[in-house]
Order: structure tokens, then sequence, then C-alpha cells
């Protein structure tokens, strides 16, 4: 079981150049959130959410992981299972970075899945040119994210994780969406030490033990070494 359970968000991703959600004007690169990540914004319009998230694999393949990321790749080769990565995003710059103990549990960019059969496919830039299931011919793929309403991925296997921990890091979220908001609570009911690294004070910071402010690619590096 892991000692030490870190959340990341969109922001761990920024200075890599992913853009991240909440703006000033409550809008995602443009969208509407119940346009683009919700299952009656897919159902409504196919095509709008399709090229949303083909805008954003394209964005993905030009960025690579920076400070932050590597500095938990590196901590988890110390520590090795002792760490436990969470993280909300579904780009794979944690992966990329060499983190291999994480959990998507908003899903991935990456993948797709089948809303016929429930298989999980690798990405392939013409599976919707050719939208049917490889895995059972129906033609009902959509991209393999977490959208609001839908329950999202390894809960039980998070919530042990979080029971179990004696220190939770959480890196570089709002704080806004739930239930990974909650999860600071969830680890310090159970006796973890909490800390919170964001660029600014999150909706949920006073849940925290500790809060620094600053930039992840600074603030990680130093709290992992
Ligand atoms: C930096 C930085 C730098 C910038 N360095 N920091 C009312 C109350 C409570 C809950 C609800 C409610 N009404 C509805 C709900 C539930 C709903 C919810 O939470 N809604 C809220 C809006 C209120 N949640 C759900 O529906 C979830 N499902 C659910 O609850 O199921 C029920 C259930 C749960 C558990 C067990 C059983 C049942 C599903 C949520 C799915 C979220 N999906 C998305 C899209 C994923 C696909 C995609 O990416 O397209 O996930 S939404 C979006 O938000 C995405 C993100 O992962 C998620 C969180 O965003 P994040 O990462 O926090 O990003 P930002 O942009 O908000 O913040 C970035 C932060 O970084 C900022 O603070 C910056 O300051 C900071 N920063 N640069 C350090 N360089």
């Amino acid at each position: 079981m892991p000692q030490i359970v870190v959340l990341t968000g969109a922001g761990i991703s920024a200075e890599s150049g992913v853009p991240t959600f909440r703006d000033a004007d409550g809008l995602w690169e443009g969208h509407h959130v119940d346009d683009v990540a919700t299952p009656e914004g897919f159902d409504r319009d196919r095509g709008t959410v399709q090229r949303f998230y083909d805008e954003r694999r394209a964005a993905l393949r030009q960025v690579e992981p920076n400070a932050a990321h590597r500095a938990l790749a590196e901590l988890e080769e110390t520590v090795g299972d002792a760490l436990l990565v969470i993280t909300q995003n579904i780009d794979d710059l944690h992966e990329r970075a060499g983190s291999r103990n994480v959990v998507h549990m908003h899903g991935e960019l990456l993948k797709a899945r089948c809303r016929a059969c429930g298989s999980v496919h690798v990405w392939q830039d013409t599976l919707y040119d050719e939208p049917d299931c490889p895995g059972c011919g129906v033609a009902d793929l959509r991209p393999d994210v977490v959208w609001f309403g839908e329950v999202p991925y390894e809960m039980d296997r998070i919530s042990a994780a979080l029971a179990e921990a004696s220190h939770f890091v959480s890196i570089g979220t709002s704080g806004a969406v739930y239930p990974a908001a909650g999860f600071v609570q969830h680890a310090r009911r159970h006796g973890a030490h909490t800390l919170e690294l964001n660029l600014e004070r999150s909706e949920g910071s006073h849940f925290f033990h500790e809060a620094r402010q600053g930039r992840a690619g600074e603030l990680v590096p130093a709290w992992a070494r």
C-alpha cells in the first residue's frame, strides 16, 4: 500500500504548455463545459466533441513532461510502490516522465472506449474514420475519459490508498471538481499529513495542514528532493 499519495491536476502540466480548464470566462478553449464534457453533449453533437479531443490529442504530441513530472518519477525510483500518483489529467506526461504507479481517474486522451461492449482501445487516428469497435464491430466509440455525471475510475483503489496514506499531496488542481476535491478530507480523516502545492490557494486550501504557492515546476522538485 502506498504511504505517499499524490493527486495531480491540470496545473502540473501547465508549464509543459497544456492549457488548464477554468479560465476567466469559464470556457474550456472556447467551449462550454456542458457541450464537451458531458455524455449529453456527446449525444447532442459528436462532431464537436470529437474535434475538441482531436485538437487536444494533436497538441499533446507537441509537448513534453516538465520538472514537476520528472521529480515525481524520480521519487518513485527511490521509494517504489510507496508512492501512488492519482492524476485527474488525461495526458500521458507522468508516464512519459517515467512514472509507473499512476491512476488516471478521469481516463486517458490516447484511448477510446466502446459504448456497446465497454472494451478500451489505444487511440488510432483512423479509429473515427472507420468507427466500428475493433472488439464488437458496433459503431459506438467515444473518448475514454470521465465526463460530468460519470463515475471516475478506480475509486475503490483510490479510497483504500487514501485511507492508508501517511502523506497526501495535491498538486495543481483548483479543488472545484468532486470527488477529487474531497480526497484531502478523506486522507486527513485517516491521519495523513496533507500538503497543497499550487500556483494560488485553491477552493479547498483550508482543508490542508499546509499550503505552498508557486509554480509546480519549482515547488514539486523542492518537495520531492
Ligand atoms: C498551477 C500552475 C502551475 C496553473 N503550477 N499550479 C455539487 C457539489 C458537489 C459535486 C457536484 C455538484 N454538482 C455536480 C457534482 C459532481 C461533479 C462536480 O464535481 N461538479 C462540480 C463542477 C461542482 N463531479 C462529477 O460529475 C464527477 N463524477 C461524480 O461525482 O460521480 C459520482 C460518484 C463519485 C465517486 C463515487 C461514486 C459516485 C466526474 C467529474 C469528471 C470531471 N471531468 C473533467 C473532464 C475530463 C476529460 C477531459 O479532460 O476533457 O476532468 S472536468 C475537468 O476538471 C477535468 C479535470 O481533471 C477536472 C479538474 O480540473 P483541474 O485539474 O483542477 O484543473 P483547473 O483548471 O480547474 O485548475 C488548475 C489549477 O492549477 C488552478 O488552481 C491553477 O491555479 C493551478 N495552476 N498553473 C501550479 N504552473
